[in-house]
């Protein structure tokens, strides 16, 4: 089993979809490891994000990720890595194919639902921030 790092971001918890999303990823195949609501500091928001540091969006990012709570999940799966990109879908939810989460519940760019790892060394990353006793 491979594990990944989803995160449901601030404007779906904010609609109260964190459910339907958690259903979605579990009927298909997730096991789900650890999971945690919390609320980002810029600080650490900025660490999450750090490859994006020099973006011109990046500042955008950061508040917008602040602005309320995450749902933040440790996922477990052969070959999660790419199986749950591919359930996420496109970063622009305007090009996102049917059947994805961003197709359904992504509205802009920024405001996309969901973020997923995008390699093995993003996973360590990311889980060592949200789940920092494990
Ligand atoms: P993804 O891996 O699909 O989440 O997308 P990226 O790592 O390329 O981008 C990280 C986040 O930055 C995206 F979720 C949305 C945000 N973003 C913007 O807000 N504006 C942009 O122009 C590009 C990305």
């Amino acid at each position: 089993m491979e594990k990944t790092y989803l995160m449901i971001k601030p404007e779906m918890v904010k609609a109260g979809k964190q459910g339907e999303i958690i259903e979605f990823i579990q009927k298909n195949g997730f096991v789900i490891t650890n999971m945690r609501q919390f609320r980002f500091d810029a600080e650490r928001a900025g660490e999450f994000y750090g490859v994006h540091r020099e973006k011109p969006f990046f500042k955008d990012l950061v508040q917008y990720i602040t602005s309320g709570d995450v749902v933040g999940l440790r996922l477990e799966k052969d070959n999660a890595i790419k199986l749950v990109r591919e359930l996420v879908g496109t970063t622009d939810p305007a090009q996102a194919s049917p059947g994805t989460i961003r197709y359904m519940y992504g509205a802009s760019l920024q405001t996309n639902a969901v973020h997923a790892s995008d390699s093995p060394e993003s996973v360590e990353k990311e889980l060592a921030i949200v789940f920092p006793e494990d």
